[in-house]
């Protein structure tokens, strides 16, 4: 390990970096264009904060480095450890479950196990480099078990957390098994950061039901027990966004708008344009889009050669089985699709499985003239925000699942529930036909929340709550100049 001390440090599952092994068998670091690294890049930097978090790799043991300016603690996972926390407990026991078991969970006591034994090593190698009255802001659902883990053994830390995916309501939470410590697990943290409103508002009903705690939104009252004594929690909701300003620059440029226009014309320049980009992932409503198309075909609302549905599904948890089945399902989807209406020269879906480089991914945003979001449940979708940033065009219609929380925010989106099929179709009819008055009073209107809401807002609120929360100092000194342009100035917390 290392003897260097952090005054900040962030702990989530991945790196923000990924160890990339070529053919010849050398390693090199890619950054992973997350938005995470995005919210937390200029705290880190300003801090001289740490990353912990697992390089991706089984059985990878790296010394810490810095890359880019940001120090990264790798974490070596076994692949057991890998197989039984990362894609059992995490991926086919929690993401099930807090998206409204949309597949069934999966509950299994060694994956329980070795989810415990894998955040207690995140939670030691973390209290091993934060210095003394440290804040460390521990990231998501693989490691709901760190806050308190942390705090027994560094009661001295300021402890954020945040979860990037809904938190179920209590009907469906009360299914886990160990529904209690991850509750108690979490109560570790001196604030816990939601997605939406209605996410903070069932993690408090499930503490009220299990644990019998005194709550006044946002404060949960944590009585003192045999290890911790008594603390309030803050759980309130942080709306996650994106770098607005980064990604539309990026679709400003020449190159971008060049290939957007490339685009159309590869796909023989249609009226209409759709596009879906998502994780290939069942939380997406893929197949409820993909039907809601193809009546439309079908019906003859849409013709194949006016209309093109380009959709990306980025490759995801290839080893978990329902991911597998998943994939054959869409595949086989959109096969029948393209051989029912699809001529020569026309195709109707265009399905691409594989990753983009970002300018692509904003390339093809300005290419579309409707963005199709139909997520069955989903944290926030920051594609929603993505296809929004890059329209500094004001037009494009956005289609919005009401079960994404992104629908919280961006109001003048076309909501849609994509259970209701014929609904969705409606929207999609509606989007297709818009006129350019309306796309550009309701693109303004996304893009001016969108734009008040940015990434930079979102980790300054989090750390400022937190700052509060601990001891009414703000200590990162986050303010707003009168133009609204962030300042950091940054205090190593006080000894304590
Ligand atoms: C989780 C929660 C929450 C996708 N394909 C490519 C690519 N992407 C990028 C998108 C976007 C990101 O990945 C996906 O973010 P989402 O928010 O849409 O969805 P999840 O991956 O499920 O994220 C979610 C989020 O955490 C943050 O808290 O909003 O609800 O589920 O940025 O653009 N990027 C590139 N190539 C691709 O092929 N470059």
């Amino acid at each position: 390990m290392t003897d260097e001390r952090f005054a900040f440090v962030v702990v989530s599952n991945r790196l923000p970096v990924d160890r990339v092994v070529a053919e010849d068998g050398s390693a090199a670091w890619k950054q992973s264009p997350g938005g995470l690294v995005t919210a937390l890049e200029p705290v880190m930097r300003l801090t001289d904060g740490a990353w912990v978090g697992w390089a991706g790799q089984p059985d990878v043991a790296l010394d810490p480095f810095t890359n880019d300016g940001i120090r990264i603690v790798p974490l070596a996972l076994s692949a057991d450890e890998i197989a039984n926390y990362y894609e059992g407990f995490s991926n086919d026991t929690i993401w099930p479950l807090y998206h409204d078991v949309i597949v069934p969970a999966t509950y299994h006591r060694d994956w329980w196990d070795a989810y415990v034994a894998v955040n207690q090593r995140f939670a030691d190698a973390a209290a091993a480099i934060a210095d003394e009255g440290a804040t460390v802001w521990v990231q998501d659902y693989q490691l709901q078990l760190v806050p308190r883990m942390l705090r027994l053994a560094r009661p001295d830390l300021t402890i954020g957390f945040f979860n990037h995916i809904p938190f179920p309501a209590y009907g469906l939470y009360s299914q886990l098994p160990w529904r209690t410590q991850i509750i108690e697990g979490l109560l570790g943290a001196d604030v816990i950061g939601f997605q939406r409103v209605s996410d903070a508002g069932n993690f408090s009903r499930a503490v009220r039901r299990l644990l019998g705690h005194t709550t006044k939104s946002p404060y949960i009252e944590v009585p003192a027990d045999d290890e911790l004594p008594a603390r309030r929690v803050v759980a309130r909701a942080f709306p996650i966004s994106i770098d607005v300003e980064a990604f539309e620059d990026l679709a400003r440029s020449p190159a971008v708008q060049a290939r957007a226009t490339q685009i159309r014309a590869e796909l023989g320049n249609p009226k209409t344009v759709m596009l879906g980009v998502d994780r290939l992932d069942y939380t997406k409503g893929i197949g409820h889009r993909l039907k809601a198309f193809s009546e439309l075909l079908e019906d003859g609302r849409l013709k194949v050669e006016d209309v093109t549905l380009v959709q990306v599904a980025s490759p995801s948890r290839e080893r978990v089985e329902t991911y597998k089945h998943l994939r054959d399902d869409i595949e086989l989807t959109v096969g029948r699709i393209n051989g029912d209406f699809g001529t020569i020269g026309h195709q109707a879906v265009n399905y691409l499985h594989h990753g983009f480089p970002r300018d692509e991914m904003a390339a093809l945003y300005l290419a579309a003239d409707v963005m199709l979001v139909t997520a069955l449940r989903d944290g926030m979708n920051l594609v929603a925000k993505e296809y929004v940033a890059a329209r500094y065009d004001e037009d494009g219609v956005l289609v919005l699942s009401e079960f994404a929380g992104a629908a919280d925010e961006l109001k003048t989106a076309l909501r849609i529930n994509p259970h209701d099929i014929d609904g969705l179709k409606d929207a999609i009819m509606q989007a297709v036909e818009m006129a350019r008055a309306e796309r550009r009073k309701r693109m303004r209107s996304l893009r001016k929340r969108v734009r008040e809401n940015d990434v930079q807002h979102w980790s300054r609120t989090f750390l400022r709550a937190l700052s509060e929360a601990n001891d009414g100092v703000d200590r990162y000194g986050i303010e707003l100049d009168p133009l609204g342009d962030l300042e950091w100035t940054v205090e190593r917390p006080s000894k304590r």
